[in-house]
């Protein structure tokens, strides 16, 4: 799984996703130790200039089409009758970033909360006005550039002056997020995967 991302072979990717799924093999696990690994590995070739844009986005492509194919078995093994809250996510501005916040959306969903995903490139703004719209719970930031983390600083701001903190919980993530970043901008949660955003989610909303 590993080797396919790093090929970006998005055909032997999904390949391997469906024997996974033969296997009995738990989607997480295939996610999180085969297709991420491999996608970490050309994260760091692309930084010491090994390899370019190009193979990364392929890199990118093979892992999407592996989780295609394991996301309907992440959600079908945890099935919720009601709803344990209502969450807006997304990725900010100038971050065009969304195979960690897709994940995060998807075990969100498949734990019983209605996830309003409202993609990539979200403007500050955006966040307060959909969150008010669906009278939302939580709103998850992700961020994965340097560049655009101090946009979720902008958005937990937007969060205060529009008044719907502190009911409207905050929770962020993104490879360079760190806890002390969370504290820092005033975001009530930090969470370094999707398992443990769903956990943080929950405490958030105080599901038990
Ligand atoms: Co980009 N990229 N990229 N990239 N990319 C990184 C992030 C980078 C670390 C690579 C590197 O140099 N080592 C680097 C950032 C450096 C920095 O800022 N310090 C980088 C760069 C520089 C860039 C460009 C600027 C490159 C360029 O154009 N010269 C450019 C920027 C584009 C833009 O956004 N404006 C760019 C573009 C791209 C692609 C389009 C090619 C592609 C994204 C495709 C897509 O998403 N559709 C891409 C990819 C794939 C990566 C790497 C290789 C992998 C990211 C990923 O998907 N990881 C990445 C290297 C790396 O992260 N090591 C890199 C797998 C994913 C499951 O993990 O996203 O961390 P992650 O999500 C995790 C957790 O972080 C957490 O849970 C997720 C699941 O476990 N999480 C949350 C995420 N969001 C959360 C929210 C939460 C809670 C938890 O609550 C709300």
């Amino acid at each position: 799984m590993r080797q396919s991302v790093i090929d970006g072979d998005a055909t032997e990717a999904a390949a391997l996703a469906r024997e996974a799924l033969d296997a009995g093999l738990d989607p997480i696990r295939a996610i999180e130790d085969g297709y991420v690994s491999g996608l970490r590995d050309v994260g760091d070739r692309f930084a010491t200039g090994e390899l370019f844009l190009p193979e990364m986005m392929m890199a990118a492509r093979a892992m999407q089409e592996a989780v295609k194919v394991l996301e309907p078995e992440m959600a079908h093994r945890s099935v919720h009758r009601h709803v344990v809250g209502r969450v807006i996510l997304g990725t900010v501005k100038g971050d065009i970033h969304e195979i960690g916040k897709n994940l995060v959306a998807t075990m969100l969903q498949a734990s019983g909360f209605e996830v309003h995903d409202l993609g990539v490139d979200v403007p500050v703004e955006r966040f307060a006005t959909e969150a008010r719209l669906v009278d939302a719970d939580v709103v998850g930031i992700s961020a994965l550039l340097t560049t655009t983390m101090t946009s979720q600083r902008a958005v937990v701001r937007a969060l205060d002056e529009s008044g719907l903190r502190p009911r409207v919980r905050v929770m962020v993530g993104g490879a360079p997020v760190t806890p002390g970043w969370a504290e820092e901008i005033g975001a009530d949660g930090y969470s370094e995967d999707a398992v443990g955003a769903v956990a943080l989610a929950r405490r958030l909303v105080g599901a038990t």
